[in-house]
C-alpha cells in the first residue's frame, strides 16, 4: 500500500550540514517528497510533537534538543513507506543501527540521531498534519 510518513531532519543534521546528504539518500530510496519546509520548534511545539514520550527520563533532553536549532520536516510518500523509511534510517540508537543506515552512518548518540520517522501509517498521517496543511502537500510535480 502507498503510505505517507513524516521525516524530520533534526537540528544535529541541519547544524552539521548533513541535510543534503540525508535528503539524497531519501530520494535515492524512492520516496516522493510531497512537502518540505524549515522550522524552528519551541519547547511547546517540540513537546507537543513528542507528547507520547512525556514523563520518560529522556523527554526534557529530547525537547531541548529538538528546539535547539532548525529542523526540516518532510512529508514523504512511497509504497510501504512507513516501514521502508524506518529501515532506511535504522534503529533509534546508532550503535544498534544496521550498517549503511542513515543513523548508523551519521548519528552521534541515541538522543542526537539525525532523523525522525513515523512508526505507523496512522501516526504518519497525524504527524504530517502537525507540520503541513493539506494544500502544502503537492502530489503531481
Ligand atoms: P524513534 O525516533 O526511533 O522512533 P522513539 O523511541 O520514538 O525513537 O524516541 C523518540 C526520540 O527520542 C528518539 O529518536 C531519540 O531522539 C530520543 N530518545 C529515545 N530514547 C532515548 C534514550 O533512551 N535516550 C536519549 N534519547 C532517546
Ligand atoms: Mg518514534
Amino acid at each position: 500500500m502507498v503510505e505517507r510518513t513524516l521525516a524530520i531532519l533534526k537540528p544535529d543534521c541541519v547544524r552539521r550540514n548533513l541535510a543534503g546528504q540525508v535528503l539524497a539518500r531519501i530520494e535515492k530510496a524512492g520516496f516522493r517528497i510531497l512537502g518540505m519546509k524549515m522550522v524552528k520548534l519551541t519547547a511547546e511545539t517540540g513537546g507537543g510533537f513528542y507528547a507520547v514520550h512525556r514523563g520518560r527520563p529522556f523527554f526534557d533532553d529530547l525537547v531541548a534538543f529538538m528546539s535547539s536549532g532548525k529542523c526540516v520536516p518532510l512529508a514523504l510518500e512511497k509504497e510501504n513507506g512507513v516501514a521502508d523509511f524506518r529501515t532506511l534510517i535504522g534503529a533509534t540508537d546508532p550503535k544498534d543501527a544496521a550498517p549503511g543506515t542513515i543513523r548508523r552512518d551519521f548519528a552521534t548518540s541515541k538522543g542526537e540521531n539525525i532523523v525522525h520517522g513515523s512508526d505507523s501509517p496512522e501516526n504518519g498521517k497525524l504527524e504530517i498534519a502537525f507540520f503541513f496543511s493539506e494544500k502544502e502537500l503537492i502530489q503531481n510535480a
